[in-house]
C-alpha cells in the first residue's frame, strides 16, 4: 500500500463541472470516490463546482459550519459573489462549495479580456467557453481566499493546499492561479482530450495517425480551438498532470504536448453481498421483469421460448462510433446469420440503451405493454379465484377438474384479451418515436443490417433511445436493476478513455465485453491475465479493421451463447468476485501519489526548478 505521510497534512480541493450535477462520467468518479476521500482527509477535503439550482436542490445541503472553506466562501460572498457552502448529500458527505457564476455575469467582459491578455486565449462568443472562463476566475478567487484563511489557522494546521482540477471545464483556474502566483500545488486530470474525442469519432485510423496529427491545426479545423487552448494551458500549467488510462496518456502526450505524470484509473464504491445467492436471486428477479417486457413487446406478433433466450445490451452516451454501437450492431447481424445457419434454437434479445432526441414513447409499443399488463392483472384475479376454488374442492376431499377451477367466463375473458392484444406486423425495433428518424445512425444501421425483428430471426433488437428509469411505463427498471437482469453487457468502444459500464457490470455480477481501446479494457489486460475466465472479455479493436473486429466480437458472442445455465451462474460468481479490485479503497492510492507528486513538483518550482518529472 502506498504510504504517504504528506497526505494527512494537506487541504485537498477538487474542482469539476459535475459536482452535485450529473452530466457524464466525471460525476460518477467524484461521487463514488467521496467516501474514500473523506475517510482519509475528513473535513480537509472539499469539492468545488458551479451552482445549478435544479440539481443542487436535491443533492446539496447548505450548512453553517466553521471550516476554512466556509470562511473563504463568506469572504467572497461579502465581495459580491454568489456562493454556497455545505455538504454533498452522498455517501461520505463531503464538504462542497458551489459557485453561482451566472450571478457574476457583469464580470464576463473583464475576465475574457484578462484571459486573452495574460494567457493569449480568446474566449470568443461561445456560451460554454464564456461560462468556463468566468467560473475559472471565481474559482481562482476562492483559492486565494482559502489560502488567506489557512494562513490564519494555528501553525499546526497550516498545511499546504492541493487544488485538483478535472477536465478543461474545471481547469481554466490553473493558468489564472499560476499567473497570480497563488501558493497552492495543482493537479489536472483530463478524462479524455477534447480533440481526441472529435477526431476519433469519424476517423477509423485515428490511433495510427495520432503521432503525426498537428493538434493546433486540427483543433482550428474542428472549430474547438479556444476549448483546446484552455485544456492545453491547464495540462501545462498544472504541477502534476494526470489522466485516467494508459491509452489516454498516449493521446494526451501527442495532442496536448505533455506526458501525464500519473495515471489515475477510475474506481467504484463497491458494496458486496455477504452471500453469493443474494445477487443471483436479484438476477432472477430482474430477468423476470425483462421477460415481461419482452412478452409484452414480441408475443403479440409471435412467440419464442424465454428459457432459451439470452439478453445482451449496450449502453452509454450517444456517441455512435466512439462507444462501438456500430460494431455491436454489425456483430448482431453476423450473429443472426450464424445462429440461423446452425439452426440454433436460442433467441438473443439485444438492447441498445442511450439518449437520442425523441418525441415520445411510441404509442403502439406502449399500448402493447399496457394490454399485456391488463392480461397479467386478469391472470392474477383468476389465480386468486382459483385458489379459493381449489381450497373448497380440497376441503370436500375432491380432486378438481380444470372446469372446476377455471370458470367459463374467465376462460372467455382470457381469450378475448389475447385476441385484442395480437397484432399483424412485426414488433418495433425502437421503443420511441425519434425526432430524426431518417437520420438516426442506430436506426439506419439496424435497417441496413436487416435487423427488423422478423419471426425467423433468432437475434431480436430493442433500441431504447432514452436512459432507463424505474418510473418508465416500458421496462420500469432503473439502470442497475436492468443490468442485473441481463446476461451480458457489450461495450466494444473505439474511443473510451476509461469506460465505467463494464466495471459496473462486474460490480453487479454480470459478465461483459469491453475493448482493448477502452481504458478499462487495457487495464484488465495488464492487471488481470485471467480476465476471460472471470467473465471480463476484451474485444480486439486496436490496429484491427472494423471487419476483423466484428468477426472477433461475433466469435465472443457465439461462445457466450453456447454456455449453459450452470456455466453462467458460475461465471456470474467469478465476475462478481473481481469487483473488489475496482473499489476506490484500492484505487484511491493513485490519487495520493498524484497529490504527493504535485506537492514535490510545486516545492521544486518554488525553489526555482522545473515542474517536470526528473
Ligand atoms: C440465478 C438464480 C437461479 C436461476 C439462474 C438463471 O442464478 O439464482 O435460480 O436459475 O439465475 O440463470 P440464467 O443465466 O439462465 O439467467
Ligand atoms: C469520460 O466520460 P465519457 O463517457 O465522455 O470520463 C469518464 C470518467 O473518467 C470515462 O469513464 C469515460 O471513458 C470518458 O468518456
Amino acid at each position: 500500500m502506498y504510504n504517504s505521510c504528506r497526505m494527512r497534512e494537506a487541504w485537498v480541493v477538487e474542482t469539476a463541472w459535475e459536482v452535485c450535477w450529473q452530466l457524464g462520467g466525471i460525476y460518477t468518479v467524484l461521487r463514488s470516490k467521496a467516501p474514500a476521500m473523506t475517510a482519509r482527509l475528513q473535513d480537509h477535503y472539499c469539492l468545488v463546482g458551479p451552482y445549478n439550482q435544479a440539481t443542487a436542490s436535491i443533492e446539496f445541503e447548505e450548512t453553517n459550519e466553521d471550516t476554512p472553506f466556509h470562511r473563504a466562501a463568506a469572504e467572497l460572498a461579502a465581495k459580491g459573489a454568489h456562493i454556497h457552502c455545505g455538504r454533498w448529500l452522498v455517501s461520505g458527505r463531503p464538504l462542497v462549495v458551489l459557485i453561482d457564476f451566472l450571478a457574476s455575469w457583469n464580470k464576463i467582459a473583464e475576465c475574457k479580456y484578462f484571459f486573452w491578455k495574460d494567457h493569449q486565449i480568446d474566449a470568443g462568443d461561445e456560451a460554454e467557453v464564456n461560462d468556463v472562463v468566468l467560473f475559472g476566475y471565481l474559482v481562482a478567487d476562492f483559492f486565494q481566499q482559502l489560502q488567506a484563511q489557512i494562513a490564519l489557522l494555528p501553525e499546526a494546521e497550516r498545511y499546504p493546499v492541493i487544488g485538483h482540477f478535472h477536465e478543461w471545464m474545471g481547469g481554466a483556474a490553473i493558468p489564472i492561479l499560476k499567473k497570480r502566483h497563488v501558493g497552492i500545488a495543482t493537479v489536472f486530470t483530463t478524462h479524455a482530450t477534447l480533440l481526441g474525442r472529435y477526431l476519433a469519432s469519424d476517423d477509423p485510423f485515428f490511433y495510427g495517425r495520432l503521432p503525426s496529427i498537428d493538434a493546433y491545426r486540427a483543433a482550428g479545423d474542428r472549430g474547438i480551438y479556444n476549448r483546446f487552448a484552455i485544456e492545453r494551458a491547464a495540462a501545462h500549467g498544472a504541477d502534476c498532470f494526470t489522466t485516467v488510462s494508459d491509452i489516454t496518456a498516449v493521446e494526451a502526450e501527442h495532442l496536448l504536448g505533455r506526458r501525464p505524470d500519473q495515471v489515475l484509473p477510475n474506481g467504484l464504491n463497491i458494496r458486496r453481498f455477504a452471500a453469493l445467492h443474494e445477487f443471483q436471486n436479484l438476477h432472477q428477479l430482474y430477468k423476470q421483469a425483462i421477460h415481461e417486457f419482452v412478452m409484452g413487446h414480441f408475443y403479440p406478433s409471435y412467440t419464442f421460448d424465454l428459457d432459451k433466450t439470452l439478453y445482451l445490451f449496450t449502453a452509454g452516451r450517444y456517441e455512435y462510433r466512439n462507444k462501438g454501437m456500430d460494431l455491436f450492431i454489425e456483430s448482431l447481424a453476423r450473429l443472426n446469420f450464424r445462429l440461423k445457419e446452425e439452426k440454433s434454437d436460442q433467441t438473443v434479445v439485444a438492447f441498445i440503451v442511450t439518449k437520442a432526441p425523441v418525441r415520445a414513447i411510441s404509442v403502439d409499443v406502449l399500448k402493447s405493454q399496457m394490454m399485456f399488463r391488463d392480461l397479467k392483472h386478469t391472470c392474477e384475479r383468476i389465480s386468486h379465484r382459483m385458489t379459493e376454488r381449489l381450497l373448497y374442492s380440497a376441503a370436500l376431499g375432491k380432486v378438481p377438474t380444470i372446469e372446476d377451477l377455471l370458470e367459463e367466463s374467465s376462460q372467455m375473458a382470457l381469450k378475448r384479451q389475447h385476441h385484442a392484444w395480437r397484432r399483424q406486423g412485426w414488433p418495433a425495433i425502437c421503443t420511441h418515436d425519434m425526432l430524426h428518424d431518417a437520420e438516426d445512425a442506430v436506426l439506419n444501421q439496424l435497417r441496413t443490417c436487416h435487423l427488423y425483428n422478423a419471426p425467423e430471426d433468432p437475434v431480436k433488437v430493442v433500441y431504447h433511445p432514452e436512459f432507463l428509469t424505474g418510473t418508465s411505463p416500458l421496462l420500469g427498471l432503473d439502470y442497475d436493476q436492468f443490468v442485473r437482469g441481463t446476461h451480458l453487457g457489450v461495450f466494444p468502444s473505439y474511443y473510451e478513455p476509461w469506460g465505467y459500464t463494464p466495471m459496473e457490470c462486474a460490480a453487479l455480477g454480470i459478465p461483459s465485453i469491453t475493448s482493448d481501446l477502452a481504458g478499462f479494457g487495457s487495464y484488465i489486460q495488464r492487471q488481470m491475465p485471467d480476465h476471460e475466465e472471470k467473465g471480463l472479455y476484451v474485444c480486439r479493436r486496436n490496429m484491427l479493421s472494423f471487419d476483423d473486429s466484428a468477426n472477433h466480437l461475433v466469435d465472443q458472442l457465439m461462445s457466450f451463447i453456447k454456455t449453459n445455465r450452470r456455466d453462467r451462474i458460475e461465471m456470474r460468481n467469478r465476475v462478481e468476485s473481481t469487483s473488489d479490485q475496482f473499489d476506490w479503497n484500492v484505487l484511491v492510492e493513485n490519487y495520493w501519489k498524484a497529490h504527493d507528486l504535485s506537492l514535490s513538483f510545486f516545492e521544486r518550482l518554488q525553489k526555482g526548478g522545473s515542474t517536470k518529472a526528473e
